[in-house]
């Protein structure tokens, strides 16, 4: 009824929620569960084929759902407004909008609309008025933010804000000095949380006033996870290189299998490397150790024989300031293997014209080496994603080979 619009009714299946909820009970006695017990069952898309039944089980994950709730953002359950703007049925709601903040007694704001409604300041009102001071969201949003412009989040007092979260995919540079300078006043601490629907929670994270932030960087596994780059062989590779990220030890929120597909689960994230989990992304160690991730293994590109993230081209892309967003892919080229296309949108009053482009393959050029440089740059108003904000790239791998696009069933746009 609060969307005061006609809805379908079918007599004897369905019924109001103010009805229903009404005649409960108000105590409720928790059900006591062993702790293998099958807690719930997420299906990732994968980039191709058939959705995997990542199996999360109760007490392991709730072990790490909260401890990492409690560590990562240094909740303080009885004086902070927590807020995680993630789709609750991404695996980071259930993580941290669910779970975790339930078992820890948080106090958080749940909000179900989009950015952008009634107006664009719609987050930073809702920060003022309830004096949010752990906000944790996606770079895709801050990105979007930054495209709307600094007057927006200027015209209302953020001043409640102490932790800010970053999660999704990994965070442009450029786009994590914005978040802390507009929406941080240039004093919280940004953790960028790198983990999985298959980790069930945050794996790799810099903590708040432990560790010295580094923007665009992931850092280190937190106190009781393992994690490490190998390279082809399963060596682990030295700092200053890159390679696959890999975790060495099991840990507590671990997928127990594939639903319905053990070998399956064997063979996706335990068979590419003896004895670790193969995460399936590209990362690599700097000169201090640090991780830094560099998208999905199967979206690096390969180019005259060169390996090229598409993470890399994409922040060099974003660090131009015409540049508010940019997907790169590999499309197939005859003679470099492949070739780099980028898709990129502007910034609000930015005009396209024939020497931006070519400013910007010069752009990347000079920030990353000539290799790097884009072969074409497609100026366009939108990028396909999820739900969750992850750049469809398969289908930006379609239009840069001139094919059809593939199923967009799950796309949000
Ligand atoms: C939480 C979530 C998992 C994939 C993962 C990465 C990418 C997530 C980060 C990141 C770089 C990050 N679960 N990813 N967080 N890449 N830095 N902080 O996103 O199952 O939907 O996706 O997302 O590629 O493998 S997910």
């Amino acid at each position: 009824r609060r969307t005061e619009q006609e809805i379908p009714w079918t007599e004897g299946r369905d019924v109001w929620w103010h009805e229903i909820t009404a005649r409960q009970s108000t105590e409720h006695t928790p059900e006591a569960h062993e702790a293998e017990h099958p807690l719930f069952i997420l299906y990732t898309s994968g980039t191709t084929g058939k959705p995997k039944g990542i199996l999360h089980t109760s007490g392991g994950y709730l072990t790490q759902a909260g401890y990492t709730h409690h560590a990562v953002f240094d909740l303080k359950p009885a004086t902070d407004v927590y807020w995680c703007t993630a789709d609750i049925g991404w695996v980071t709601g259930h993580s941290y909008i669910v779970y975790g903040p339930l078992a820890n007694g948080a106090t958080q704001v749940i909000y179900e609309g989009t950015p952008d409604t009634p107006h664009q300041g719609r987050f930073w009102e809702i920060v003022q008025k309830y004096g949010v001071t752990i906000l944790y969201t996606a770079p895709t949003a801050i990105r979007t933010f930054m495209k709307w412009g600094d007057d927006i989040p200027a015209k209302f007092d953020l001043s409640s804000l102490r932790v800010l979260g970053s999660v999704g995919e990994p965070i442009n540079p450029e786009a994590w000095i914005w978040y802390r300078e507009h929406i941080g006043g240039g004093t919280c601490p940004i953790v960028d949380t790198w983990w999985q629907t298959e980790t069930g929670a945050i794996m790799i994270s810099p903590l708040p006033g432990v560790t010295e932030t580094k923007p665009g960087s992931a850092q280190r596994a937190l106190p009781g996870i393992a994690a490490t780059v190998v390279d082809d062989e399963a060596n682990e590779v030295p700092n200053g290189s890159g390679g696959y990220l890999v975790l060495t030890e099991p840990w507590p929120s671990m997928l127990r299998t594939i639903w319905g597909d053990d070998q399956r689960y064997v063979d996706t994230y335990w068979s590419r490397f003896q004895g670790r989990y193969f995460a399936g992304d590209g990362a690599k160690k700097d000169e201090d150790g640090d991780i830094w991730l560099l998208g999905r293994v199967d979206d690096v590109m390969l180019v005259s024989g060169h390996n090229i993230s598409t993470t890399e081209v994409e922040s060099a892309l974003v660090g131009h300031p015409s540049v508010a967003e940019s997907a790169v892919v590999g499309a197939t080229d005859v003679t470099t293997g492949q070739a780099i296309v980028a898709f990129v949108i502007l910034r609000g009053g930015v005009t396209e014209s024939p020497e931006l482009v070519e400013e910007l393959r010069a752009h990347v050029g000079r920030t990353l080496g000539p290799i790097a440089k884009p072969k074409q740059i497609k100026v366009v108003g939108e990028l396909p994603k999820t739900r969750s904000g992850k750049i469809m790239r398969r289908l930006l791998r379609d239009i840069a080979e001139g094919r059809e696009v593939g199923d967009t069933t799950t796309l949000a746009d």
